[in-house]
């Protein structure tokens, strides 16, 4: 599996076309690059842009944006959008007004134009009087925000695919757009050299963590088993060389005085083995530095392997009676239905508490997302996968995101600020591959069943 977007010929600009929507504007994804630069970038604008036929720039101005890309009309067509063409702004084909005059490159009036214009100068300079461009430093600025402090052979510890509620030392092997590949330090190699077992996540991903983390928090990490020899592998060349705190994004520092979660309090918690399900939950260790360790209610296998460590900032939790108040359909342990469960019965027979509102991190952020917005997301459950998706509902600060072509059980709910969903043309501007949506979308209007897709995890 796993299909590449330009191969299958998916083109995000017919794609939104074809279906009327838009796309979510690259200003919604602070971690995104540009995104600071973004309030420059309107339409309107007019840039320098390459002909890839003729090898010649001319002028265009831009009259849509979705996402990274524009769509370009060019100079002297005025109203006739026949010649419109799709460019990605991050790309270096398209330039300020004026770069191909200090390049030494030619600004060369297309064939199509000289019949009727007659003095195309004047009519050139009665069209850029007043006009805005592109900020000079943009590509400089594309190129800083593409510099990531991971390189190959740099160690981390992640979460362990086969068992998520420990950790594991991992080693990077991949990094595109910074996004992060890692093996497993006894992933094991199978017969062709090939690696058995990878991880895929963004550098600023909650999932991964400097070396000594795991122990410095409390929670539990896999010992690497020293008989796997994964020398064979390239990225076990290198040097290895362990990340350190300052790599990885600073998380908001939380309070753990004297109230905090504690064991046993209760909350909701987005499955992190069903993205699209918010259940009844349980803090099931208070670990340091603000995290917590989480069993979702009534399917915990009991020996806490399943247990899942959130931050006390994560978006992933919420105070109980979240869902209802959001109209959210909350996931009951089993053996409980909606007509009668309510949370306080809950606590009560249970003998537990719910844990205080004010710990979780609800902010409202404002975000600027909207229902039909499409971007490309990563599918958390196969997390090598950027995806062409769309959000489905806006929840305080969480998203409901759809995968195009694929039913509702594969939803998920991600945060806004996740740095694993991108703008539209991102894959582009990276190199990463997109999968396209596979096949026509299902009928609409199927409400997601809160049934476990697959209990795999990742
Ligand atoms: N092997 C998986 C791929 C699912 C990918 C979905 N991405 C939205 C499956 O077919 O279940």
């Amino acid at each position: 599996f796993g299909q590449d977007a330009i191969l299958a010929g998916f083109d995000w600009g017919s794609y939104l076309e074809k279906s009327g929507l838009l796309a979510a504007p690259v200003s919604c994804f602070r971690h995104a690059p540009l995104c600071a630069q973004w309030d420059d970038i309107y339409v309107g604008l007019k840039v320098e842009v390459l002909n890839t036929h003729t090898a010649l720039y001319w002028i265009a101005t831009v009259v849509q944006l979705t996402g990274y890309k524009a769509l370009l009309r060019h100079e002297g067509f005025e109203d006739d959008d026949s010649h419109d063409l799709w460019c990605n702004l991050g790309t270096a084909d398209v330039h300020p007004i004026g770069w191909s005059a200090l390049n030494n490159k030619l600004l060369v009036l297309p064939q199509e134009f000289h019949q009727h214009i007659k003095d195309w100068k004047s009519y050139l300079m009665k069209r850029l009087v007043g006009a805005h461009t592109l900020p000079v430093d943009f590509h400089v600025k594309m190129a800083d925000s593409l510099r990531c402090p991971f390189r190959q052979g740099f160690r981390v510890e992640v979460v362990d695919r086969s068992q998520v509620s420990r950790t594991h030392l991992a080693v990077v092997d991949t990094v595109i757009g910074g996004r992060l590949r890692l093996l497993y330090e006894d992933g094991g190699l199978g017969p062709s050299g090939e690696v058995l077992s990878d991880f895929w996540c963004h550098m600023q991903s909650p999932l991964v963590h400097p070396i000594g983390w795991s122990e410095r928090v409390g929670h539990s990490i896999k010992k690497t088993d020293e008989n796997v020899n994964m020398g064979s592998h390239p990225a076990f060349h290198k040097v290895l060389q362990n990340s350190v705190p300052d790599q990885f994004k600073k998380l908001k520092t939380v309070y753990m005085g004297n109230t905090f979660f504690e064991e046993g309090m209760k909350l909701e918690a987005v499955d992190p083995l069903n993205l699209g399900n918010i259940c009844v939950a349980s803090v099931r260790k208070v670990l340091l530095d603000g995290y917590i360790m989480v069993g979702i209610d009534g399917v915990e296998i009991g020996d806490g392997s399943d247990w899942f460590c959130y931050h006390a900032s994560s978006h992933a939790i919420l105070p109980v009676g979240y869902c209802e108040s959001n109209d959210v359909s909350l996931t009951l342990p089993p053996g409980y239905n909606h007509t009668t469960f309510t949370w306080t019965k809950y606590l009560e027979e249970t003998g537990t508490l719910a844990a205080p509102r004010r710990l979780f991190n609800t902010d409202d952020v404002g975000h600027g997302f909207t229902p039909g917005m499409k971007l490309e997301a990563v599918d958390l459950m196969e997390p090598r996968l950027v995806c062409v998706a769309t959000v489905r509902r806006c929840v305080g600060r969480l998203l409901l995101l759809h995968f195009d072509g694929w039913g509702p059980e594969f939803d998920q709910w991600v945060d806004c600020l996740s740095p694993e969903i991108y703008p539209v043309g991102w894959c582009e501007i990276t190199g990463y591959q997109l999968q396209p949506p596979i096949g026509p979308e299902p009928p609409q209007g199927q409400e997601r069943s809160n049934t476990s897709k697959k209990a795999k995890p990742f």
